[in-house]
């Protein structure tokens, strides 16, 4: 039973994930003037005196077949992500959080954390990459015909000043895929 590991690389340029603000203070939209290691990212920025906590998150679905170019006859093993992160425009932060990023069922389910939530980013940094852990999703029983969603999760949260805001950007999603031959036990007699 031959094991085959698949990487797909999303640079998100031309992929349409969709955004779900926590309230109304976050706005997650598309930049296209940041990158890496093109430009073209998804972004989170919130404003205002003391916005937040609010927790938002962008997710997509990915059929294995064709967005991951699992070949057919494939059961999927295991699966693990890795992705940048960026801040920029502080002002007056209190807390931004990178994460949990999980991988789901298509009707948003939580399967695996295989990037957990960041600890609070206090400063802001450059395109930072985070290696989440190689997570059995095995337990679904998932076929190279099926898709997962990948939900990416972030929280900001704002101080005591009208000019207050922060912006929490993510590029280059990694989604390797572990997988295995789904027909490895058909017994064959010859007659
Ligand atoms: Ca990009």
């Amino acid at each position: 039973m031959a094991t085959q590991t698949t990487t797909q690389v999303w640079l998100s340029n031309l992929d349409s994930w969709t955004g779900v603000a926590g309230s109304g203070d976050s706005t997650l939209q598309w930049q296209a003037g940041d990158g890496t290691p093109a430009n073209g990212c998804i972004e989170s920025v919130i404003t205002g005196r003391n916005s937040g906590p609010d927790d938002n998150y962008f997710w997509k679905e990915f059929a294995f077949d064709t967005d991951l170019s699992i070949p057919s006859d494939q059961k999927i093993d295991s699966i693990q992500l890795k992705i940048y992160y960026k801040t920029t425009g502080y002002d007056t932060v209190e807390d931004v959080y990178d994460g949990p990023h999980e991988i789901r069922t298509t009707g948003d389910a939580l399967v695996a954390t295989s990037i957990a939530q960041s600890a609070d980013i206090t400063s802001e940094t450059g395109w930072t990459q985070r290696t989440g852990s190689d997570e059995d999703v095995s337990g679904q029983g998932w076929l190279d015909s099926d898709s997962c969603r990948i939900r990416l999760n972030n929280q900001l949260h704002l101080g005591n000043s009208k000019t207050a805001t922060a912006t929490l950007r993510n590029d280059y999603l990694e989604i390797i895929v572990t997988h295995s031959d789904a027909a490895a036990n058909i017994v064959q007699t010859i007659i």
